[in-house]
């Protein structure tokens, strides 16, 4: 645990971390390492019992992945001016969520894909039944960091929670998926509800994240809500790339099955990829306008969804 306490709640941010004129890549770097150190220990080690299972978790847990919500999570609070290490635990809980719906979703009775993150996907390794297991673990151990960070307020911690539980919840991911795999048919237009079904399954956590970030800064609610607003539309413009990379990608650049999305309603489908991509171009460009009200504090986020765009960030998938 980080030596880092919180203090009291305040109404600006509280200075610059970063050269607003900068792309961050250097401190998006820095904070994938600690990420990625942090993430080990968090997880109990492969030589704990039931040894099998906790390598199952560390498996999908540890191996590669952009990180890219727990970045979010972490450049939030950072920019809005709280000590970045308070965030690292809480961003460390994202990347389980999303790493146990990584497992949910290429089991056989989902996306039935058998390549994630360039290596087999869970269940082929250790079976279904351990896959579910250790889907349901990280999900749980989530929870079990967030209400280990001594360092933040109580309220604070449980402020995440809440906010962790709407996005995982069936208003949120798992309604998300739900949708994706059972599309209703007969709709007036396929476009709201697609944009609906991609702000569940990709959204809500993009919205966790920025919004741990910002409650961890301690900032007003205005604020909180106009990150929210950024991550929201980020959200949907990286589920977009996503949806791209299924259609042009290749499995070695894209270490996951490309073409899962072939019999499945998506933007690509319904718009093609021009058109889809230049949806993609809308929401960054909405993200940066929802930063309108932090002012000068909303500079590092403006250049941080530049870099949704932008090959070398490791951010995107640009497609
Ligand atoms: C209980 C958390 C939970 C989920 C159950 C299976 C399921 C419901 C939801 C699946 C949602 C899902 C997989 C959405 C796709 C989101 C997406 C764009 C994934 C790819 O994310 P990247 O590119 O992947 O960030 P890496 O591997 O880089 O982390």
């Amino acid at each position: 645990m980080s030596d880092v306490t919180q203090s009291e709640p305040s109404r600006s941010p509280r200075g610059p971390v970063e050269s607003a004129a900068t792309p961050p890549f250097d401190s998006i770097e820095r904070h994938r390492e600690k990420i990625e150190r942090r993430l080990g220990e968090l997880l109990p080690d492969e030589s704990c019992h039931p040894e099998v299972l906790h390598e199952a978790m560390r498996y999908s847990l540890l191996g590669g992945g952009k990180r890219v919500r727990p970045l979010l999570t972490m450049l939030v609070s950072a920019s809005l001016g709280a000590d970045e290490d308070l965030a690292l635990d809480p961003a460390c809980a994202i990347e389980m969520v999303h790493t146990a719906s990584l497992i949910f979703d290429d089991m056989p009775c989902m996306d039935d894909a058998t390549l994630r993150r360039g290596r087999p996907a869970n269940h082929r390794v250790f079976g279904e039944d351990t896959a579910i297991l250790a889907a349901t673990a990280l999900l749980n151990r989530a929870f079990g960091v967030v209400a280990e960070c001594d360092a933040l307020d109580p309220s604070v911690r449980c402020d995440l929670v809440r906010s962790f539980s709407d996005a995982i919840g069936s208003n949120g991911i798992i309604a998300g998926q739900y949708c994706d795999l059972r599309p209703e048919t007969g709709a007036e237009s396929e476009l709201p509800r697609l944009l609906q079904m991609y702000g569940q399954k990709t959204g809500a956590l993009f919205v966790a994240s920025v919004e741990a970030g910002a409650r961890i800064a301690r900032v007003e609610e205005p604020w909180i809500e106009a990150v929210r607003q950024f991550a929201a539309h980020l959200g949907l413009a990286f589920q977009i790339f996503d949806d791209l990379l299924d259609r042009l990608g290749n499995e070695h650049d894209a270490g996951k099955n490309i073409g899962q999305d072939r019999d499945k309603n998506t933007l690509v489908s319904c718009m093609g990829s021009g058109r889809a991509r230049a949806e993609a171009s809308v929401r960054v460009r909405s993200a940066t306008q929802a930063l309108e009200p932090l002012g000068d504090a909303g500079r590092p986020l403006v250049d941080l969804a530049h870099l949704f765009m932008e090959p070398a960030s490791g951010m995107a998938l640009h497609y």
